[in-house]
């Protein structure tokens, strides 16, 4: 099967393995463990950060951040959609008790006026705003890349109203390479970031919030409560550095071959795609037909993709799929 579902479906080879294998734990709940405290000073520093907490997901990382940055009944803005809003269970609302205020953005990224159109004055009858929060890259946007200068001006339109500023960078990695900046770059920007190693970096679990020593210490309160703090995980942090480590630079290749793909899907009469669109490791395309009833056929010819909407697929590349196995893929759609 060429598995083109997600960054998420890849498996740790034998290094990364061994490298968890022989990893130094304690239990992490006591502050025992010495390769989570590594995974967090190094996750830091990469971001610019003071600190950083490790936790099992990239959902539990934007939820935790939520939770942090307001009190039941706040609000915070988003793009309408953002995985913190779309694809998390309706955690704003169970776990924070959050309202959420959209704004829609083209290709998931929006502008400084968009923000200020939603800020409303300090009144009793409002809820209180609180948070901005901007995703890099954008998943449902189609992995789109935040320009630097935007993700200036739309941070500096939240600070102007007293908001705080989160950026879900699950894929702040591939968005790093992407646009050629160091992922601090963007980070300055923002009071807290999260990132995942189990995405294009290709390790089993985790994710890391990042933020001030005050901020993270508040963070790892919730991590608590939401069930989120681990013990012996230092295994699972040895695979996330040798992610960091050994996966990063490579993340190009991911991106070259979401574009093969992108411009062999182009040349198929009856799929629509922008392949010029695609900056980083995701494709979406428009089918010509019900989108569910092709990924069946898909996946019955060894292609494994889904479906984002009625008439609408994603593939992702990622560590485990070659060129020759896009040019398979490619072949693949063209016979069906
Ligand atoms: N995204 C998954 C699905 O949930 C859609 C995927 O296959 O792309 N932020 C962003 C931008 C994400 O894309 C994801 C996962 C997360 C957060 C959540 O990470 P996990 O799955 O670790 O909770």
């Amino acid at each position: 099967m060429i598995d083109l579902r997600s960054d998420t479906v890849t498996r740790p080879g034998p290094a990364m393995r061994q490298a968890m294998a022989s990893a130094l734990v304690g239990d992490d709940v006591l502050g025992d463990d010495p390769t989570v405290k590594r995974l967090e000073q190094r996750t830091a520093e990469l971001l610019g950060k003071p600190a950083a907490v490790f936790v099992p997901s990239g959902s539990m990382a934007n939820q935790i951040a939520l939770r942090a940055h307001t009190e039941p009944g706040d609000e915070a803005i988003l793009e309408a959609g953002a995985h913190m809003y779309f694809y998390e269970g309706g955690a704003p609302a169970a776990l924070s008790g959050v309202m959420c205020r959209l704004i829609a953005g083209d290709r998931g990224l929006f502008t400084a006026e968009q923000v200020r159109a939603v800020l409303r004055p300090a009144n009793e009858h409002f809820p209180r705003t609180k948070l901005l929060c901007v995703e890099n890259t954008h998943n449902r946007g189609g992995g789109s890349v935040w320009p630097l200068e935007q993700v200036a001006a739309v941070t500096a339109a939240a600070r102007e109203a007293g908001l705080a500023c989160h950026m879900d960078g699950a894929r702040l990695w591939n968005a790093a390479v992407a646009a050629g900046v160091g992922e601090a770059q963007y980070a300055r920007h923002f009071d807290s970031v999260s990132v995942c190693f189990s995405k294009g970096l290709g390790a089993p679990v985790g994710s890391c919030l990042a933020g001030t020593e005050a901020f993270i210490a508040r963070a790892r309160r919730f991590r608590k409560q939401f069930g989120g703090a681990m013990r012996q995980s230092g295994i699972l942090a040895a695979g996330a550095l040798y992610a960091l480590d050994h996966n990063r630079a490579r993340l190009a290749d991911d991106h070259a071959n979401a574009r093969l793909l992108a411009e062999g899907l182009a040349r198929i009469p009856g799929f629509t795609v922008d392949a010029a669109a695609v900056e980083t490791n995701m494709v979406f395309f428009r089918t010509p037909g019900p989108a569910a009833q092709i990924v069946a056929a898909l996946a019955a010819a060894g292609v494994a993709m889904l479906a984002t909407g009625p008439d609408t697929i994603r593939a992702v590349t990622h560590l485990d799929v070659s060129r020759g196995d896009i040019e398979a893929a490619v072949a693949v759609l063209e016979k069906m």
